[in-house]
């Protein structure tokens, strides 16, 4: 495990399909969590300030080529170079609301045809969540949101695709559905639902991802 103590931050990830509202609902439940007193963050993936982000950054503007492989363990490596600053956060008490993590790492490479036990493997180890946000919204809803289509993977088709791989991702343990279709606010009261019981109750130590 990465440590050991039971007043530790909890670990929120928001997944989901594109335009669903992770962005909005992160930060939203990240103002809440803090007006409740906990100590929170926000992160986000890809984190596409490193060097590997602006790589990254590069491949979904179409401004560069990768091959399948090498963007797939791009995604997973920025991840794991946060791991270090996210386990020393949560187990100093802040509980970090993370806008996409590995499953979306895994349903966007699958989704284009990659074989998905290949896809798992380099995230395997990552810090576990304490739960997962899954947020749903329909592919035709989420083409009418603002900005869809810019970025190489914002075609419904694909995300019809990704979607189907989110659902054999799911896990019941510790993963929660939330419509994404209402309005903001009716959003982030079902989401903060979810959560408030989580971020204060005990979890246990931190566990790795799929070990
Ligand atoms: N990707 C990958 O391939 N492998 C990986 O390992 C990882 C990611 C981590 C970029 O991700 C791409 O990287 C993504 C997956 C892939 N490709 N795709 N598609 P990103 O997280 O940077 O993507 P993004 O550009 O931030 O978009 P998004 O995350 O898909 O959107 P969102 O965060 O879910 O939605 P939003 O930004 O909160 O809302 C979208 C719009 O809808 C916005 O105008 C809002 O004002 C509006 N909105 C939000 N909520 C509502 C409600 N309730 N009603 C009406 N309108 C709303
Ligand atoms: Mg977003």
């Amino acid at each position: 495990t990465y440590g050991k103590t039971s007043s530790r931050g909890k670990l929120i990830v928001f997944e989901g399909c594109d335009r669903s509202g992770k962005s909005t609902q992160c930060a939203m439940l990240t103002e809440r969590l803090r007006k409740d007193g906990h100590k929170v963050e926000q992160l986000k993936f890809p984190d596409r300030t490193t060097s590997i982000g602006h790589m990254i950054n590069n491949y979904l503007a179409n401004k560069e080529e990768q091959r399948d492989e090498v963007i797939h363990l791009l995604f997973s490596a920025n991840r794991w170079e946060s791991m270090q600053k996210m386990s020393n956060l949560l187990l100093g008490g802040t509980t970090l609301v993370v806008d996409r993590y590995a499953y979306s790492g895994i349903a966007y490479s699958a989704a284009k045809g990659m074989d998905l036990q290949w896809c798992r493997q380099p995230d395997v180890g990552l810090i576990k969540p304490d739960k997962v946000i899954f947020m749903t919204l329909s592919a035709d809803r989420a083409s009418e949101r603002a900005a869809f289509g810019e970025e190489r993977y914002e075609k419904k088709e694909f995300q019809a695709k990704v979607e189907k791989i989110f659902e054999q991702l799911f896990e019941k343990s510790y993963w929660q559905n939330v419509s994404g279709d209402g309005t903001v606010e009716e959003v982030h009261n079902d989401v903060y639902g979810v959560v408030s019981q989580i971020v204060s109750s005990d979890c246990g130590p931190l566990e790795k991802l799929w070990t």
